[in-house]
């Protein structure tokens, strides 16, 4: 992002309420203080006026008193030590411009307003939001970014004041020990000798300065303890300096004060000098933190302009309008924390339009303690949580014996994780997660095999397959087969007649076991029963529970929210039309009843998931056809719904449609505090050569892409997890080849 932009940006940004906020929350310490220094400027020009007539000191001890005595002293010194200067104005002229300089020496000199240009344009600056106050950070490509010449401050005479306050806010990341950085440095430039300087180790804030006379020059440096600086938080110092007394105040707290034996020189002369804001000319102790405040107060100490104030560690003396404004809740703070590297541009309130215009923008959502960053047109979140998801690599492409329909994957304790693809020719395949891959484990005969289900009761584990077709000898059935622990391997333990069967769906409700398959169709027929079957203790089968009328039913979903058991059924085709009612029940009174029914597009799969206490229902629309109605090639390309249960009308409401391309899945996942949908984008009319997507979940707007996978004919998604990590596997109904994806997380 360009830094012309950030200061376009920072523009717009002021007229919004949270510039109000900031000023009403920011000290208003700032705004008295002003006032008062314009009393005590005109006060003093007057005083300045009857000094000409009276002569220096008599006229001012007379009328000022305490620190404004002390700072007319210093200030009257240093210019009548530069008239006695040759090449300097004469004392007459020095007078004068004591009077002409009062109005404008005493107020405070942003140091750091003058190295940055009102728009923040600098090159080698950022301007970042930490903790909710703005700062600068530097560029260690460009260390002398914040620099200008001593001449642009010292325009009527070119010695440093000789009592001064510097007032810094800064935050600065740990350092390693014996590490020192800059804050800020005026270097002579021809002899590169550093006249002044602010620089800081883990443990001191050190003040350098560079003394001469007759028999050389030298550098002083006065050491303050500073534990208290290097611990990442804002924090504000003022360094007041007068003659031999160094006194340093941080946080508005009690002052620490030195008396050194080689005073501050009088006559400092910033002639052909520069002011280095975060540097000392070098990239060597370039400053690494954030700089928000950088002043110099010729002539006091700024310690009673600054304190006390409601917010010390971010106490205002004066900062460039390109940091003004605070967010001001500390709850917001506590968000901010985390993107420490973010740009700047953070809008608070309700969600502002994300077009060109706020490109690389950030938005804060309060309310959801969301941050969220305008990329192209959309909002994306942003905000780091302990674990996200950065993009998925490819980890393994798992060559198939044939195009594979369903892949399952599943645990069985103390042995392993596997993964059964359903396959459309007549050997399906059992995986076992082998060195951080998937190797072949078993071969089981099916017939187009659509699904596997896993699934347990008690200790004895379960895998069910769909078969769609019958087999050789004309017998159609799909089969469960059980674990063997003796044979670590599956063998068949119960035929059930399906008719092209298409998933299973297992479940357990108050104790007993469940288990319903999804009949498509009998022949031409696809309006036929699916069928409930429950485990009989007893007898150790599977036998018909209740039967359920379906219309080429594609899946079975179940879930349930408090006491209550749901079952879904993707109806995909009736005969005639895609446009049908997928019907969602309820288990009353020992059976499953009629709860709802949605109008779907060839629904091929229902997908819940909880988020929070919301409870949502997504299904994979994959076709809108109808007999009537020509083929079209956008019939594939149609919206898919997500429902989220409204438990107060008891009924699932639409919540989002997204565009999908003849979709056949979604798989939820969740990575660290992220949630995240996948879909299984399959076909667009054209081809089975599409993009799948990734969603993510971003509350306020639900899901927002956020990932394109390129797949082909991508009929299946399955999310799993291992201890190196999580990983998506999808499966292609086109080609041999389904693939596994690492998600790469930071
Ligand atoms: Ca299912
Ligand atoms: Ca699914
Ligand atoms: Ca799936």
């Amino acid at each position: 992002m360009g830094l012309q932009q950030t200061g376009l940006q920072q523009t717009g940004l002021q007229q919004t309420g949270l510039q109000q906020i900031g000023t009403q929350q920011a000290c208003w310490q700032g705004e008295e203080v002003q006032q008062e220094g314009w009393q005590l400027d005109c006060w003093q020009y007057e005083a300045g006026q009857e000094l000409l007539q009276a002569g220096w000191q008599q006229a001012l001890d007379s009328q000022l008193t305490g620190a404004q005595r002390r700072v007319r002293r210093s200030r009257c010194r240093s210019h009548r030590t530069q008239a006695d200067r040759p090449g300097c104005c004469s004392k007459v002229e020095a007078a004068v411009v004591v009077v002409e300089g009062l109005e404008e020496d005493l107020r405070p000199l942003d140091v750091l307003a003058e190295a940055v240009p009102p728009d923040g344009s600098a090159v080698g600056v950022r301007v970042m939001q930490v903790q909710g106050a703005r700062g600068l950070q530097l560029s260690a490509a460009a260390p002398h970014a914040l620099s200008f010449p001593a001449s642009r401050i010292f325009f009527r005479c070119d010695l440093f004041p000789e009592e001064f306050s510097i007032v810094v806010t800064l935050k600065v990341p740990s350092l390693p020990p014996k590490k020192n950085e800059y804050l800020l440095a005026v270097v002579a430039e021809e002899r590169d000798s550093l006249l002044l300087g602010l620089r800081y180790s883990p443990t001191q804030l050190h003040f350098l300065f560079l003394s001469e006379d007759g028999a050389g020059a030298w550098q002083t440096r006065v050491s303050f303890r500073s534990p208290a600086l290097v611990d990442g938080q804002w924090h504000v110092l003022v360094l007041a300096v007068s003659e031999g007394s160094f006194s340093l105040t941080t946080d508005c707290g009690p002052a620490v004060d030195i008396m050194a034996d080689m005073p501050f020189p009088a006559t400092l002369s910033v002639r052909g000098a520069r002011f280095f804001i975060g540097s000392r000319r070098r990239t060597k102790g370039r400053f690494t933190g954030l700089v928000r405040q950088l002043v110099l107060l010729p002539g006091s100490d700024a310690t009673p302009r600054l304190c006390p104030c409601v917010n010390p560690e971010l106490a205002v003396l004066s900062i460039p309008a390109i940091l003004r404004g605070l967010t001001g809740k500390p709850e917001d703070n506590e968000v901010l924390k985390y993107p420490y590297e973010t740009d700047m541009k953070v809008t608070l309130g309700p969600r502002p339009p994300c077009t060109k215009a706020e490109d690389a923008q950030f938005w804060f959502d309060a309310s959801r303690k969301g941050l969220y960053l305008c990329v192209g047109s959309e909002w994306v979140s942003v905000l780091a949580a302990k674990e996200r998801l950065d993009y998925v690599e490819e980890h393994q492409s798992l060559f198939t014996n044939s195009e594979t329909l369903g892949i399952e994957v599943f645990v069985i304790p103390e042995t392993g994780l596997f993964v059964a693809t359903a396959n459309r020719k007549t050997t399906s395949v059992i995986y076992k997660w082998t060195d951080g891959k998937f190797a072949s484990y078993q071969d089981i005969p099916t017939h187009q095999a659509q699904s596997w289900r896993h699934f347990t009761i008690g200790k004895k584990v379960f895998l069910a397959v769909a078969n769609f077709e019958p087999n050789e000898k004309g017998q159609e059935f799909s089969v469960i087969y059980k674990w063997s622990q003796r044979r670590l391997r599956f063998t068949p333990y119960q035929r059930v007649p399906t008719h092209s069967a298409r998933d299973w769906e297992a479940f357990e409700v108050a104790g007993e076991h469940f288990l319903a398959v999804a009949n498509h169709r009998e022949g031409d027929n696809h309006n036929i029963d699916s069928v409930i079957y429950k485990w009989n203790p007893g007898t150790r089968l599977f036998e018909a529970n209740q039967t359920i009328a379906t219309s080429g039913a594609y899946d079975w979903e179940f879930f349930t929210v408090g006491p209550y058991a749901f079952l879904a059924v993707a109806n995909a085709f009736n005969g005639t039309s895609t446009r049908l009612q997928s019907n969602l029940y309820v288990r009353l009174g020992g059976s499953f009843q009629l709860f709802q029914s949605f109008l779907t597009f060839g629904a091929a799969d229902w997908e819940v998931f909880h988020i929070g206490e919301r409870v949502f229902l997504a299904v994979a629309n994959s076709h809108r056809y109808d007999v009537e109605m020509r083929l079209q090639n956008d019939s594939y390309v149609i919206n898919s719904v997500i429902y989220e249960l409204n438990v107060t009308a008891q009924t699932f409401v639409r919540f989002q449609e997204i565009r999908t391309c003849s979709a056949l899945d979604w798989e939820f996942f969740s990575v660290g505090e992220d949630y995240f949908l996948v879909v299984a984008n399959s076909f667009d009319g054209n081809t089975f050569s599409v993009n799948s997507i990734i969603y993510r979940w971003q509350g306020y707007e639900g899901f927002v892409a956020v990932h394109s996978l390129p797949t082909f004919g991508c009929r299946d998604w399955e999310a799993f997890r291992t201890a190196a990590g999580s990983y998506l596997v999808y499966s292609s109904a086109k080609e041999p080849l389904s693939r596994v994806l690492k998600l790469r997380t930071g």
